[in-house]
């Protein structure tokens, strides 16, 4: 995609947060920060194991904590200096596969509020 490297701004910026409602900017970098709770830290594992797949193939990486069921997420491309369509990308990629950890649930994990 043109630009995938392109750190986000302005309108489009928006737009593409506008798209992953469950993730908040952080106020001290330019990135994005979601926390999942899942059941437990099987589930936790379970989901980054299977984020770490698609983050190595695509060369993009998470920064995260995992604390037994908890997994906290920050998304920035280091490249760039900040946000860009990689980091929507795999954020989207995370929100599926936490989906895919509870496929009954309506909100699709046990997030906390944003
Ligand atoms: N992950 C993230 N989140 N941002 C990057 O800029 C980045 C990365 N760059 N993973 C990649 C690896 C780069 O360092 C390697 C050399 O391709």
């Amino acid at each position: 995609m043109a630009g995938m490297a392109e750190k986000l701004t302005g309108e489009a910026r928006q737009a593409a947060l506008a798209t992953i409602p469950g993730w908040t900017e952080l106020m001290e970098r330019d990135a994005i920060f979601r926390k999942f709770v899942f059941r437990d830290f099987s589930e936790a594992f379970g989901f980054m194991a299977r984020v770490a797949l698609i983050a190595e193939k695509r060369d993009h990486h998470p920064e995260w904590l995992n604390v037994y069921k908890t997994v906290e997420v920050t998304l920035s491309t280091h490249d760039a200096g900040g946000l860009t369509q990689k980091d929507i990308a795999l954020a989207e990629a995370m929100d599926r596969i936490a989906g895919l950890e509870f496929p009954g649930e309506d909100s699709s994990f046990l997030g906390y509020p944003a």
